[in-house]
């Protein structure tokens, strides 16, 4: 039997808002008592978790007084070094507050982007403060429900702006941190600026300092759009860009469900983490999502158990896929090498190009050959089922 229980070396990371999660709604209000920074680092020192993520309201409360913020954090303080867990991640709650109604970065209002800057910077502080070595960046309200209210140009002159001025604070104070850009196409504004991760992916390269920014994908944002997440994650890790991950799963064309990793679909899952273990990521796992509404805090601690248990579960299925001796002599069969064609390709040469011209190619020979994708999937199948 299989050991799929947690160790710090697969990087299992929560944040306080997951687990801290109540339970509320848009139709109902919270069904799980608060719970206290400390009190959940605990939590997560029980189910086997090598780190916790947070904002900064998530740990100090926007209004909180100066005594009151050092009390938390110490509190905070201890309940990490009691359990062992570390804070590789931490961001900022740019969407909460009625002050970001209309965004933050690409609000009209300057006033609401200077606050967003210094809210910003005080929560870097702060995360750097309990040892965060990546940043991210989610634009919960930077969106609109009316395109009548503000220019999309001026959106991503202002997002990148603010970007720019952030990473020189950071490098600044020689904090040492990597930014990673999370995008969502819509929820909680009617459409999102940069919503996809391969917009972010082109936006990056425009920034004063690229090298220190990459992205955030998450699997449930990149399915409400309908797209291929493992497509995009592979994308940003051939670009250099996968500094950090947020795995939980999602019913495309639904509201943001931000279910338990791999539990709505498992293929999907598969791929990825067969993608993730193949190419040897080796950041943050981290998980952003949280129990259903019917849960206690007993079963909030199965949802999170069950994150990590499945990841594992499909790590120990990629090892077997690629040990597989038949799905190996596919895949060797499918990847053919020519010798006589393997001249032409790569870098342009006037020679390739006139031997290119030259060759003659059988369309229907080469089209004639059945590529055996259905004996290849189905035994993927079999593999994720324990059937074989
Ligand atoms: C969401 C987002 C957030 C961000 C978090 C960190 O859909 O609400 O995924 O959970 O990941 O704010 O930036
Ligand atoms: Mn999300
Ligand atoms: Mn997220």
């Amino acid at each position: 039997m299989s050991d799929f229980s947690p160790k710090s070396e697969h990087k299992f990371t929560f944040g306080l808002w997951t687990v801290g999660s109540r339970g509320a709604d848009p139709f109902g209000s919270a069904v799980r008592p608060h719970k206290t920074p400390a009190e959940l680092v605990y939590l997560l020192g029980e189910v086997g978790a090598y780190g916790v993520n947070f904002h900064d309201n998530d740990l100090i409360p926007i209004d909180a007084t100066p005594a009151e913020a050092e009390s938390i954090k110490k509190d905070f303080r201890k309940a990490l070094a009691d359990t062992g867990l570390v804070v590789p991640m931490a961001t900022t709650n740019l969407f909460s507050d009625p002050i970001f109604k209309d965004g933050a970065f690409t609000s009209n209002d300057p006033k609401v982007r200077a606050y967003a800057l210094q809210k910003t910077m005080n929560a870097i502080d702060l995360g750097v403060e309990f040892g965060a070595k990546t940043y991210v960046f989610w634009g919960g309200r930077e969106g609109t429900e009316t395109d009548s209210s503000k220019s999309a140009v001026e959106a991503v002159k202002r997002s990148r702006e603010a970007m720019n001025f952030l990473c020189e604070y950071a490098l600044d104070k020689k904090y040492g941190l990597k930014f990673a850009l999370e995008a969502k196409p819509n929820e909680p504004r009617g459409d999102m600026y940069n919503p996809t991760t391969g917009h972010m992916l082109a936006f990056i390269p425009t920034l004063d300092h690229p090298e220190m920014v990459g992205v955030n994908p998450e699997v449930a944002h990149e399915h409400m759009s309908g797209l291929n997440f493992m497509h995009g994650v592979a994308q940003a890790w051939e670009a250099g860009k996968l500094f950090h991950i947020d795995l939980n799963d999602q019913y495309p064309g639904r509201y943001d469900q931000d279910l338990r990793f791999g539990s709505r679909d498992l293929k999907a899952a598969f791929y990825l983490v067969k993608f993730l273990e193949d190419v040897k990521y080796d950041s943050s796992r981290h998980f952003d999502a949280h129990a259903y509404r019917t849960e206690d805090f007993e079963g909030v601690k199965d949802f999170a158990r069950g994150c990590m248990r499945t990841y594992l579960i499909l790590k120990e299925k990629a090892a077997q896929f690629n040990a597989d001796a038949e799905i190996q002599a596919l895949l060797a069969e499918i990847n053919t090498v020519d010798g006589a064609l393997a001249p032409m390709f790569g870098k342009y040469t006037p020679e390739k190009a006139a031997a290119l011209k030259a060759q003659a190619f059988d369309r229907a020979v080469i089209a004639g050959r059945g590529l055996k994708y259905e004996r290849l999937d189905q035994l993927t199948i079999d593999i994720l089922t324990g059937t074989r």
